[in-house]
């Protein structure tokens, strides 16, 4: 009885006038980045081109989640414009390519100076493990160490493995997103 309850009440907030949360989605160019928000949206494996700019989509990965993903173009020309895009963001995606070992530093890098922008102090981050269907993927317990994350004291994260071709692992990483938003909300309204 519980189950279908919550059941219902998954199927019934997916109806809701809820305004959907804004996420940034960034990671370095070649992470996935796109092919993981046209998979949410459309359910489709798109061919990408590198974004210059930005793809913004609302998508419903599961029922009563609904995000407002902003998809920024991850070239490092282009990367010193995410600030631009920082404020009011309620949850990051960190897209990772875990087969790419030679750019782990680069992409520790990036993601460090992203949140240490005020904007995104608070802001839980979900770090997608991409391309795990690479033999040489990295797992996420490598990426952990390798992109330091546990210094990231006093702020929600997690590292989930996925691939975007095929779409494994991508609800799983939007969902624990939507959680951490909301225990992050909970948390500033006490
Ligand atoms: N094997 C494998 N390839 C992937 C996966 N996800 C994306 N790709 C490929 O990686 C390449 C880059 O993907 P994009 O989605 O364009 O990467 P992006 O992060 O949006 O790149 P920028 O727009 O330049 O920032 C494409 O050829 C994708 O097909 C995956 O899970 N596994
Ligand atoms: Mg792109």
């Amino acid at each position: 009885m519980g189950l279908l309850l919550s059941r219902l009440y998954d199927a019934l907030s997916s109806f809701s006038n809820e305004t959907p949360s804004r996420i940034l989605m960034l990671g370095l160019d070649a992470a996935g980045k796109t092919t993981i928000l046209y998979k949410v949206k459309l359910n489709e494996t798109v061919q990408t081109i590198p974004t210059i700019g930005f793809n913004v989509e609302t998508v419903t990965p599961a029922p009563g989640i609904t995000f407002t993903v902003w998809d920024i173009g991850g070239q490092d020309k282009i990367r010193p414009l995410y600030r631009h895009y920082f404020d009011k963001t309620e949850g990051l995606i960190f897209v990772v390519d875990s087969s790419d070992r030679d750019r782990f530093l680069e992409a520790r890098d990036e993601l460090f100076g992203i949140i240490s922008d005020e904007h995104m102090s608070t802001v839980p981050i979900v770090i997608i493990a991409n391309k795990a269907d690479l033999p040489t993927a990295a797992k996420p317990s490598e990426l952990i160490e390798k992109l330091n994350l546990h210094s990231l004291s006093r702020r929600r994260w997690f590292v989930q493995s996925a691939c975007a071709l095929n779409g494994d692992g991508i609800v799983e990483a939007m969902q624990q997103l939507s959680k951490m938003i909301k225990d992050n909300k909970k948390m500033i309204s006490n």
